[in-house]
């Protein structure tokens, strides 16, 4: 079982476009488990690869209550879109901000399984949200952007605050805590 460390906005290499997946082996299996297990413990509904620094078009998602229905995409293309639906949206790697983004109400996304089987579903609701939200983070694209410009710049300000602010306490000798 490993934990992975996730990316914060706005750290840059969130902004790297992954590439396509050419073997599934043993070695990836074991990313997508990794993935699972990091998704779980933080908790999220979904992870893309390049959220934990592993930039190839492989996303893990389980909107399921129980969290029993775990979902693997290998590189999903949605063939398909449907409608306009606005749903209040956050992102592990943007953690503590809630805001409303548009996106397709309805989608077909078309991707591998781990086994390397290619699959097609149609879904809407929270599940069709969170392919287009983890598609998104493959293209090196964040929820923040939908945003105004205020106020993705006041969401990074706080957050790179809080990112100095850890890194302060992590360099300071335990006898100044
Ligand atoms: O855990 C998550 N919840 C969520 C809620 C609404 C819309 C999208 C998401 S995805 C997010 C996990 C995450 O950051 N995936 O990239
Ligand atoms: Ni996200």
């Amino acid at each position: 079982m490993a934990i992975l460390d996730i990316l914060c906005f706005p750290d840059k290499r969130l902004r790297t476009k992954a590439t396509d997946i050419q073997t599934i082996d043993d070695d990836l299996r074991l990313m997508i488990t990794d993935m699972f297990d990091t998704m779980y413990a933080a908790p999220g509904i979904g992870l893309a690869a390049s959220q934990v620094n592993f930039h190839k078009r492989l996303m893990v998602i389980d909107v399921s209550e129980e969290k029993n229905q775990p979902l693997c995409f290998i590189n999903p293309v949605i063939t398909h879109k449907e409608g306009v639906e606005v749903m209040q949206e956050g992102c592990l790697s943007v953690p503590g901000f809630y805001e409303n983004v548009e996106r397709a109400e309805s989608i077909t996304v078309k991707a591998l399984d781990k086994q390397g089987d290619t699959f097609e579903l149609t879904t809407d609701g929270l599940l069709a949200v969170c392919i287009q939200h983890e598609i998104d983070h493959l293209d090196g694209k964040l929820f923040v952007d939908y945003l105004s410009p205020l106020k993705r710049n006041r969401i990074r300000s706080k957050l790179e605050r809080q990112e100095k602010e850890s890194a302060n306490l992590k360099s300071r000798p335990a006898s100044t805590l």
